[in-house]
């Protein structure tokens, strides 16, 4: 059944509620995709992931689910989303979506179910324990991916039950079957309905050691080694594999924070039925320390490209490998990674992009990504809507050590930097509404929007087509082994695909500067620069080439 056309896809990832308004809401809609299908096609992609529409109260934006079988009402009905299916797979897109089953949202009947009752069938969906001191103190202390305790008391009771997100995200008990009954019932009604796949949320969450003891205390997610790749992840993994997408043609792409390689080998060797792929953040955490965003750490572009040449080399020949530089939890890529947002904008984004997008793996465009939309530009703190950033800065502010440590840096990396509406155009609400938005939209829309991207043939929008074309083109992208060039080179980023007789090559400078241009070029033919003209043997401030040798 599984064609693997996982190796061959090209994906756009869609944050629902920022791309598209069509009902005049403020809030981005199923309709509004569907209208912009076309765009998508123009792109040259042939996959979407879209972040979560199921029914929600909405405290994560989504990722807080309360009805798993149907759609949150400003998002559309399900007849809207079998249409913009049907829609995209017209145009030869595929769809998949994203999978939260780590935990669930508080509003959903089983959780309300479970705390309203010990006797309650739904009890053991969750994980619920006895509070230490008569209840009086949580039963470890283990910290948050949001800040503060993953315990939340239950009412007056001495239990708590576990949360490794917000107090609305219930964690669910993996270790009950009944569960795991409850995840593949929804893998496949969405399956059925035509959905070619999933994106699968902090799924190396779902086991967690059953000793729930507290740890020696650490600044951030304290306890993690209890619930971070869990002692039954690859059994579950490998569940989900048989009792779902083994019956259907899906691509799978597990979300594993904090995930070693020798944990995502597992996970991603085909032989063992478990995901085709995973995002990990090595290199995103590269300008970070310990992988705490908060911890602010300077760019070094030979850090960057070591993190991402060992998930090369290492998945080489065992597993698969997704390619990105944004998403919806992360800042955006304009300003960040070396790049720069003044006139050399255009040079250094694409530079950027020729670096990631043509290593071995599924490459993934964020919304917004390939026209350079930049962080967002808010000055008062309730311009940012997110849980995280919200629980963030109540602890920066009651806790001086917190203030010091991280404050600083709050803004910089919230996620709503991401989550500005998409700029279709530079009217007053860039095309996304007609109505003012859910979240202010970016002032540089005037400029930075779809619109005037579609209107320049020398814009990044369609420099990304090229590259889109390129993968597409040449099976030693696709196949090809990778092997780093200029390994202590601390400017340029470089690197070969070799299948067979076919040999490109890969040459991104991430400085400012005019440097050498060291790797000899005899035989080479260029395929895509980002500049007009070259000159052999120096590289232009942010110079990206792409050549072909053809080895027969
Ligand atoms: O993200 C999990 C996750 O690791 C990120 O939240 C990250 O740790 C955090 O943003 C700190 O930088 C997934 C979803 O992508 C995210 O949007 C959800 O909020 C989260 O899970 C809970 O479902």
């Amino acid at each position: 059944m599984h064609t693997n056309w996982y190796k061959n896809a090209i994906v756009y990832q869609i944050y629902p509620r920022s791309f598209k308004d069509s009902n005049g809401d403020g809030f981005g809609d199923i309709k509004g995709i569907t209208s912009k299908l076309d765009y998508l096609k123009e792109l040259g992609v042939n996959c979407v992931w879209l972040s979560p529409v199921y029914d929600s109260p909405q405290e994560d934006n989504g990722y807080d689910i309360s009805d798993y079988y149907n759609i949150y009402p400003p998002f559309g009905t399900l007849d809207d989303f079998k249409e913009m299916l049907s829609e995209m797979h017209k145009r030869g897109i595929k769809l998949i979506m994203d999978l939260v089953v780590n935990h669930t949202s508080s509003e959903h009947k089983f959780f309300k179910d479970a705390i309203s009752s010990e006797d309650s069938k739904y009890r053991d969906y969750y994980i619920i324990k006895r509070g230490k001191k008569n209840g009086q103190k949580p039963p470890t202390n283990w910290g948050g991916f949001f800040g503060g305790s993953t315990w939340e008391r239950i009412g007056d009771t001495d239990k708590y039950y576990l949360h490794l997100f917000a107090k609305g995200q219930p964690d669910l008990n993996w270790e009950n079957p009944e569960v795991r009954r409850e995840v593949v019932n929804i893998l496949r009604y969405w399956l059925d309905m035509g959905v070619d796949g999933f994106r699968c949320d902090v799924i190396n969450l779902i086991s967690k050691k059953q000793d729930f003891r507290s740890r020696f205390p650490t600044i951030a997610l304290c306890g993690k080694d209890a619930f971070i790749n869990g002692p039954r992840l690859h059994e579950y993994l490998h569940y989900l594999y048989t009792e779902a997408y083994a019956n259907y043609d899906t691509m799978t792409v597990g979300e594993t924070a904090l995930s070693k390689v020798k944990d995502v080998k597992k996970m991603v060797d085909p032989k063992r039925e478990e995901l085709d792929m995973v995002f990990n953040f090595d290199h995103t955490d590269s300008d970070n320390f310990f992988g705490v965003k908060y911890l602010y750490r300077k760019f070094n572009l030979k850090r960057f490209k070591k993190r991402l040449s060992k998930w090369q080399y290492e998945l080489e020949g065992c597993g698969w490998n997704s390619l990105f530089i944004e998403n919806h939890d992360q800042r955006r890529s304009s300003g960040r990674f070396n790049t720069r947002t003044d006139k050399l904008k255009f040079v250094s984004a694409s530079s950027l992009a020729t670096s990631y997008f043509l290593l071995k793996g599924t490459p993934f465009i964020y919304q917004g990504q390939e026209i350079g939309m930049e962080n967002a530009d808010f000055n008062d703190l309730d311009d940012y809507k997110d849980v995280e950033f919200k629980n963030m800065s109540a602890m920066v502010k009651k806790n001086f050590f917190y203030k010091l440590l991280i404050g600083k840096h709050l803004k910089d990396v919230a996620r709503d930097n991401a989550r500005t509406p998409m700029q279709w155009d530079g009217s007053e609400y860039a095309g996304f509404s007609n109505v003012s938005p859910w979240i202010n939209i970016n002032k540089n829309k005037d400029y930075i929007n779809v619109e005037k991207a579609l209107s320049d043939e020398n814009s990044l929008f369609y420099y990304y087509k090229k590259l889109i074309d390129i993968r597409k083109y040449f099976p030693s992208i696709i196949d090809g082994k990778y092997e780093l060039l200029l390994k202590h080179d601390k400017n340029i980023f470089a690197y070969k695909r070799k299948l067979d007789n076919e040999e490109m090559l890969i040459i991104s400078s991430f400085t400012g500067k005019v440097i050498k241009q060291p790797i000899d070029l005899a035989g080479y033919k260029l395929l895509l620069s980002n500049y007009q003209g070259n000159v052999n043997n120096i590289l232009k401030p942010y110079e990206a080439r792409i050549y072909i040798k053809d080895n027969k």
